[in-house]
């Protein structure tokens, strides 16, 4: 029997199709495509998806002869909480703390109760608060700004390390409060709030003719009671913070000094139900155009679902934990963002190219384009007011490596 040469191109060509070729990485294919329900199963996925994020993204800078910008060599990796070293999770909290007492930039006519450079950041965020949720920006103005607060630690405060993450579901699996991050001790980031008696659940939302979700309260809700944070004062806020048994404290525009200790209500029945990491590998595999990764991870209004964003926020609980405009007021914020930072990488890393450039953003510049508003391009100019600088587009934010940032995560 004897082939014509385009049939057995044909057949090559069927042959090659049929058998993997081999990954130069050796993971991608075998990257899992749909998340596991079960837990552990799925936090294997995770570790296996953030491998090769990881990988891709030093084979790229390897491959990258350009002497300026992003190398392997002058790479930050960005560590979960539970595996940095107790002098390191120190640093971190005695930087935090510093940059506490630091005189704010923000001018008092701008920000009266902006008292520290920490309150600068907290400012920033509450006077964009309805530009940067739900919105075209989301993910990339809170990437500008939780770098912008590492810097913020490394060159005002003397911090040598890496801004950590906080992995919700390995911390909501054995408790929130015995996870290393929030157990309370000198080496975590604060713990629990002390024990007060609730009058009931939080219910969110019920505008817009939605129904109103309701969330269970925590095994805290007042002052913070141990470790680095135990005497820090919350200055600004609070703009919309859920109360148990439902409505919300509003100071104002929040703008104004309205110092209190800083309260946690610590939920693991949240974290474990919107959190975990079937739910972050789901984010995570499941969407493929940015619209539905940016929807789903911070819950479809209406759905029933907070997302893995609004978990991890609602886990904290208390105040501001539980106000959408002052949440940065409470310092776990920037390590639960550098999570969402990281589900984003890793999603973007799966196809890099689409998921970095234009089709990597979705929506308008207002929350849920309420009122109308611009879609939201790689031009799109974002500014953290007097909280850092400068202002930059959406094309610098779009990659961890590629523009002006030169981090990952492990
Ligand atoms: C990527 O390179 C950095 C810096 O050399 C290294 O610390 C990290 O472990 C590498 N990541 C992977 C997934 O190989
Ligand atoms: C990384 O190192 C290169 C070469 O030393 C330098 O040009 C670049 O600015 C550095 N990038 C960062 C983000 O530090
Ligand atoms: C908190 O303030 C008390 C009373 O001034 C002090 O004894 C304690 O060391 C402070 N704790 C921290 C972690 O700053
Ligand atoms: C994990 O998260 C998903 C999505 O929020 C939820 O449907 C599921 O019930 C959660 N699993 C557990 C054990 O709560
Ligand atoms: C804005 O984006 C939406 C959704 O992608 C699209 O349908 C619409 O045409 C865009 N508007 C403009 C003015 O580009
Ligand atoms: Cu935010």
């Amino acid at each position: 029997m004897r082939f014509t040469t385009s049939v057995a191109l044909c057949l090559v060509a069927a042959l090659s199709n049929a058998i993997p070729t081999p990954q130069t990485d050796g993971s991608a294919a075998d990257l899992p495509t749909q998340a596991s329900p079960d837990e552990a199963q799925a936090l294997e996925q995770l570790a296996q998806l953030a491998e090769f994020a990881g990988q891709t993204t030093n084979e790229t800078l390897a491959a990258n002869k350009k002497r300026d910008g992003c190398s392997l060599g002058n790479l930050s990796i960005r560590r979960e909480w539970s595996t940095l070293s107790k002098p390191q999770r120190k640093a971190y909290t005695d930087a935090v703390l510093c940059l506490q007492k630091l005189p704010a930039r923000t001018p008092s006519s701008v920000i009266p109760g902006a008292k520290s450079r920490f309150d600068d950041f907290v400012g920033t965020h509450i006077q964009q608060a309805n530009y940067i949720h739900y919105s075209g920006t989301f993910l990339a103005w809170h990437r500008y700004f939780t770098w912008s607060y590492e810097q913020a630690l490394r060159n005002e405060c003397g911090y040598n390390g890496v801004q950590p993450y906080w992995n919700w579901a390995s911390s909501g699996a054995v408790g929130l409060a015995n996870s290393a991050i929030l157990d309370g001790s000198a080496y975590s980031m604060s713990g629990d709030g002390q024990y007060v008696e609730k009058t009931g659940d939080i219910i969110l939302g019920g505008a817009e003719g939605l129904p109103p979700l309701v969330l269970p309260t925590g095994s805290g809700g007042g002052c913070v009671k141990s470790g680095p944070f135990v005497n820090m004062s919350v200055n600004l806020g609070p703009v919309g913070l859920s109360l148990p048994g439902g409505g919300y404290e509003v100071n104002g525009d929040g703008l104004s000094y309205n110092p209190r200790c800083l309260k946690r209500d610590l939920t693991d029945a949240v974290v474990r139900k919107y959190s975990n990491a079937t739910a972050i590998a789901y984010t995570i595999l499941k969407p493929q155009e940015v619209y539905d990764f940016q929807m789903t991870m911070q819950g479809v209004p209406g759905s029933g679902n907070i997302g893995i964003h609004g978990g991890g926020h609602y886990a904290m609980g208390g105040d501001p934990g539980r106000d959408v405009n002052t949440s940065p007021g409470d310092p776990l914020f920037y390590t639960h963002h550098a999570m969402i930072d990281r589900v984003w990488w890793i999603w973007q890393l799966l196809d890099k190219k689409e998921r970095t450039g234009a089709k990597g953003i979705s929506g308008t510049g207002t929350f849920l384009n309420m009122p109308p508003s611009a879609n939201t391009t790689l031009d799109t100019v974002i500014d953290l007011g007097y909280a850092a600088g400068p202002p930059v587009t959406m094309r610098d934010l779009m990659s961890t490596t590629d523009g002006p940032f030169c981090y990952a995560y492990l």
